[in-house]
């Protein structure tokens, strides 16, 4: 899945992740910003996990949303490859609930650093969210969308009433 000119990659490790990166893909499309999903595997698909971090600058991509589960080695080994920032995304396991993609994700060796969100859905989303966030920083539309974004946010908790 792809838009054309994508700024942002969405690569995850599994199809079986996309019920958890789909919440990035869904971001990002309501604030506009092109992107492509991918699944690329660190254990299964090794050569076209490098070929995509060695070309994704080239392609126009700023930032890399990676999401993976257990083993989780995607966003470490994609960062290893690109001067890119890659976001990790831990995707909840069967196994241990995500805690073992947490851990291989955030604990990456000093000098080679991938940015490391929650656990599952609220991850994804936030992924996608500092994308946005970074891509705001030189684009003023994107940084109105934001700021609209995050007041509809605080009205409808302003809203909300308790049953
Ligand atoms: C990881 O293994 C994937 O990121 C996924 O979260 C996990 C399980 O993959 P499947 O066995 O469901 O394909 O590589």
């Amino acid at each position: 899945m792809a838009d054309d000119n994508p700024l942002v990659g969405v690569i995850m490790g599994s199809k079986s992740d996309w019920d958890t990166m789909c919440h990035a893909h869904e971001m990002l499309d309501t604030f506009g910003v092109a992107h492509e999903c991918r699944v690329v595997s660190a254990h299964r698909t090794p050569d076209a996990m490098r070929d995509y971090a060695n070309t994704a600058a080239d392609r126009g991509l700023e930032i890399i949303i990676a999401g993976a589960g257990g083993a989780a080695h995607l966003p470490g080994m994609v960062a290893a490859q690109t001067l890119l920032p890659v976001l990790g995304v831990p995707v909840k396991s069967r196994a241990l609930n995500g805690l073992d993609s947490l851990l291989s994700i955030v604990q990456m060796p000093g000098g080679v650093p991938t940015a490391t969100f929650a656990i599952g859905d609220s991850g994804a989303r936030n992924a996608a969210l500092f994308a946005v966030a970074m891509l705001a920083a030189h684009r003023s539309e994107l940084r109105e969308s934001l700021a609209d974004f995050r007041q509809r946010q605080a009205d409808q908790v302003g809203s909300d009433r308790l049953p």
